[in-house]
């Protein structure tokens, strides 16, 4: 029975349901009830396997399609009325080709299935900054997993009212075709659209579809921003907590850096990081004047593989209930899960991630997918942070930009204002990894770390960065990190990992004036006394070799900057040209 009189919602859904010829349509109440009635199901049909119930309860395992494992960019649009209005960065078709095409997909896809209708609110329900959708899917899997990463039920629907102004989301599962797989976004009409796929990148249609391509639309025409940043709270030995958010490109470090626990030393004497988030933020102009971050998610969708006591223990024990892991490795002897990465003892009697029988005692290749995943509560973190639930968010001190750059990019730089801030966050890149197909080394320019994620025009994305900054009375300061420096042979010269936290200070201090820099061309930079090093096995002369800057490397980056902008034509807004050349300038 439908759980709401709103006819905004009543027609679309009759709508979508006359084409995609579900068997039945179930609302999604949000009751533990309905919930469980839902698990029971998808474990009867194999869709999950209920996990050991002492060690793990209420913990699920789910193995996607072999060929779906993954966001696809290639497959990603952004469709809007002017092309221009998509930008360079995106894929682009005419909105009503792409509804056309997506009909002919979408038509019986449903047939001999279920629809299941899922309310639900980005931000916490009834708070000003919350914003709502409703999903339309046809799997149980992705039912169970906005659950977790959202807020759902009929308190939404509540909340909605009467109001058309919902997020209005389809997804079919249809036949999982990679070749007629399409996510695509209408941002002119608050739609989302996914076919053929059951990965969750793809298909949980609140998390990178809605709360950043959607939403930075909304917020380009709101007045506020959408962004592709943790959030956490920095608390001091006085007991005060300063908050930044920080932008990096997906396999950066983001929930890393969100969970960190302090080195033993700063331990000692009081300090503690506090997440509010681990993927995005969405920042509005408080009363007072200074930007306000809230998370809109209510969950996590983490990369399993390298997570472990060590790297994030914070995760590792988010994920210890009420989580459902994806493609990762069922441990047959005692129903639990593995992954690389996660201790040095792999289960022998054990089924990997495309469901073959798997000893990773002596199997050569990997038994849970790189990029396999745990879907957790927020609530399970031990280092959560009281303001999560904060219905308009927390004051933001600092904005951290970072990517992975071998030699260019130095440990950290101040901009040296929000303009030249918004630069620094234009120029973001990381380099592609030996992991990955493909040159090593080779610089891909990721802008705010929203390459894939911007619902329009990047030009004007950039400008309304700038605009904001006009609106912000007391602007966040603006920093570049650079966890990923590298010597000859390529290892890492820095600790990383909770040692970041030494970074994490030295950026706060700045913020309230409480440390010195020194000017240099591409921004401020630490003096090498002021980063504490105690305990870290770094030493001065390290730092110091982590702090420089080459001008030669520079002047090879500027060239590859100016390639990337002039993709850009009149959309690039003339102060970001002006700062090109500045640097230019500046480097001499
Ligand atoms: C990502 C993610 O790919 O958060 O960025 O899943
Ligand atoms: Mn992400």
């Amino acid at each position: 029975m439908a759980l709401t009189k709103n006819t905004a919602v009543l027609n679309w859904i009759d709508e979508m349901a006359a084409m995609t010829q579900p068997d039945q349509i179930v609302w999604i109440d949000g009751s533990q009830e309905q919930l469980e009635a839902l698990r029971a199901e998808a474990c009867s049909t194999g869709e999950i396997i209920q996990l050991n119930q002492e060690k793990l309860p209420g913990c699920y395992l789910h193995r996607t399609a072999e060929n779906d494992v993954a966001r696809v960019e290639d497959r990603t649009f952004i469709c809007c009325r002017r092309k221009e209005d998509a930008g360079p960065t995106n894929n682009w078709m005419d909105p009503q080709e792409m509804y056309a095409k997506l009909k002919g997909l979408y038509t019986g896809a449903m047939k001999g299935r279920t629809m299941y209708v899922i309310p639900y609110s980005m931000g916490v329900v009834g708070s000003p900054f919350a914003k709502y959708g409703i999903e339309l899917t046809d799997s149980i899997y992705v039912v169970l997993n906005m659950v977790i990463m959202t807020r759902v039920g009929t308190a939404v629907l509540d909340a909605l009212g009467d109001s058309p102004d919902y997020i209005k989301g389809l997804h079919a599962k249809a036949d999982i075709d990679p070749e007629n797989r399409y996510i695509v976004q209408f941002p002119e009409d608050n739609t989302i659209m996914s076919v053929n796929s059951g990965y969750g990148g793809n298909v949980l249609l609140g998390k990178k579809c809605f709360a950043l391509r959607i939403a930075s639309y909304l917020g380009k025409n709101e007045g506020w921003m959408a962004e592709h940043m943790l959030i956490l709270g920095l608390q001091n030995p006085a007991g005060e907590v300063r908050y930044l958010a920080a932008a990096f490109p997906s396999a950066c470090g983001k929930t890393n850096l969100a969970m960190l626990i302090p080195p033993a030393f700063y331990r000692e004497k009081g300090w503690k990081v506090w997440c509010v988030g681990d993927d995005i933020a969405w920042l509005r102009v408080g009363e007072d004047g200074r930007l306000w971050a809230m998370n809109p998610e209510n969950g996590f969708f983490g990369v399993a593989p390298g997570t472990n006591e060590k790297s994030n223990p914070n995760a590792l024990a988010s994920t210890r209930k009420n989580t459902i892991f994806t493609n990762v490795v069922h441990n047959l002897d005692d129903n639990t899960v593995w992954w690389e990465g996660l201790d040095k003892n792999p289960p022998e009697n054990a089924v990997d991630w495309k469901g073959n029988p798997w000893n990773g005692k002596t199997s050569d290749a990997k038994g849970a997918h790189p990029n396999s995943r745990f879907t957790a509560p927020a609530i399970n973190c031990p280092c959560i942070s009281d303001q999560f639930e904060s219905p308009t968010g927390v004051p933001i001190s600092a904005i951290v930009f970072g990517g992975r750059r071998a030699k260019t990019a130095p440990l950290v730089y101040q901009s040296f204002n929000w303009d030249h801030g918004v630069f620094v966050g234009s120029i973001m890149a990381s380099e592609t990894t030996a992991a990955a197909a493909g040159a090593v080394g080779v610089v891909r320019r990721d802008p705010m770390a929203m390459l894939p994620f911007c619902g329009y025009n990047m030009g004007d994305y950039w400008q309304h960065w700038l605009d904001m900054g006009t609106k912000i009375e007391h602007q966040p300061k603006i920093f570049n990190v650079n966890w990923f420096r590298t010597d000859d042979e390529g290892h890492f010269l820095w600790p990383g990992f909770g040692d970041n936290m030494r970074v994490l200070e030295w950026i706060m201090k700045r913020c309230f004036d409480e440390v010195d820099a020194v000017e240099g061309p591409i921004g401020y930079l630490p003096k090498v006394d002021d980063i504490e090093l105690e305990g870290s096995g770094v030493d001065r002369e390290l730092l110091a070799d982590l702090l420089t800057v080459d001008p030669a490397l520079w002047k090879e980056e500027l060239a590859g900057i100016r390639t990337f902008y002039d993709k850009f034509g009149d959309t690039l807004p003339k102060t970001l040209d002006q700062e090109l050349s500045e640097l230019e300038g500046r480097l001499g």
